[in-house]
């Protein structure tokens, strides 16, 4: 489905340039350009003629890139789709957890009417680990409802209307003042594990955490610790290791956890495909592309 409406894309706007769907590559010595979620693992081998790789998504994590050469650039997916379906989904689950719904909803199962005060967004404190593209898209449709933002991100960032903190030295004080935790960071060897006890332990009591990066980011028998124990209140979980979760996995059934099947954003074809051939154009002309990826750092 998407490959057609790429090939559509790809047919008007670049005629000239040959555009194969996978697996027919016709010579594969003349693949210049690969766009894959999960490319094979013997991509160097099949096509030694590759000159960049495109990430179908925002994420470059699912490649192997002890398996790429070096100097392969690899470019990660910055398209409006997948902003806007992330903007959808974390304001839902801020404004549900702000607005206590998951308590609502366990009252309503017990045929409880008791309402709970209602507390004003500017006292509700909202932190977002990851002020990229998607973290700072969130933040500035946050900042409008009033809430008490923060971000926090591995070089200084300055988002308006945002009380910025950057690197490891200021995470604790990041996590002191959020009420909801959105994690919004890329899956790296610094942020494998991440979202731990020793986190959970530095969030006011009762926090909760909406969890929308990679789900090896969290430690899963340290959230549910912290869950039983009232440290996180509640949690909305979109990403977990492995997926799908399997069956008797112990989030399915949890009365404070809710889960969705990493479909917080997806990619729209089109806008990917205009931005994967303006990348094209960058790279023709020697500019450089939107989302290239840093293998120093990672992401
Ligand atoms: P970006 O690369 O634009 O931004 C990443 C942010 O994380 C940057 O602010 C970066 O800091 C920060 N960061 C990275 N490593 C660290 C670290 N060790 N310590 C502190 N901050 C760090 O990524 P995007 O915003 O485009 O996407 C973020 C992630 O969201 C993706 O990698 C993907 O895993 C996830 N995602 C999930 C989806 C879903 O459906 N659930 C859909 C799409 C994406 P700095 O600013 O200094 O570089
Ligand atoms: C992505 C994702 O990285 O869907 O685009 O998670």
């Amino acid at each position: 489905m998407r490959g057609l409406v790429w090939a559509d894309v790809f047919a008007q706007r670049m005629p000239d340039l040959a555009f194969r769907q996978w697996p027919d590559v016709g010579d594969p010595a003349r693949v210049r350009f690969l766009a894959a979620w999960e490319p094979p693992h013997d991509l160097a081998q099949r096509f030694p003629n590759l000159q960049v790789l495109f990430s179908t998504g925002a994420g470059i994590d699912q490649f192997d890139f002890a398996a790429l050469p070096s100097a392969l650039p690899v470019v990660r997916m910055i398209e409006p789709g997948i902003v806007q379906g992330m903007v959808e989904y974390v304001i839902w689950a801020v404004l549900d957890l702000h607005r206590e719904m998951p308590q609502y909803q366990r009252q309503q199962a017990q045929g409880d009417w008791t309402p709970r005060p209602v507390r004003p967004a500017r006292e509700r404190r909202v932190g977002v680990l990851g002020l990229g593209s998607l973290g700072q898209a969130v933040l500035a449709r946050l900042v409008p409802f009033g809430f008490d933002c923060a971000g926090w991100s591995r070089s200084r960032r300055d988002v308006p209307g945002v009380r910025c903190f950057a690197g490891d030295g200021e995470l604790a004080a990041l996590l002191e003042r959020s009420d909801i935790l959105v994690c919004l960071l890329p899956l790296t060897e610094a942020t494998r594990g991440c979202l731990n006890a020793s986190l959970f332990d530095r969030l006011p009591r009762g926090a909760a955490l909406v969890h929308v990066g990679r789900g090896a980011q969290l430690v899963e028998r340290d959230l549910l610790a912290a869950l039983d124990d009232g440290r996180v209140g509640e949690a909305v979980i979109d990403v977990t290791e492995p997926e799908p979760l399997p069956p008797l996995h112990p989030f399915w059934r949890h009365p404070r956890i809710r889960l969705t099947p990493h479909i917080a954003s997806m990619t729209a074809p089109e806008s990917a495909a205009e931005v994967v051939i303006e990348n094209l154009r960058r790279f023709e002309a020697g500019e450089p592309m939107h989302g290239l990826v840093d293998r120093a750092r990672g992401y």
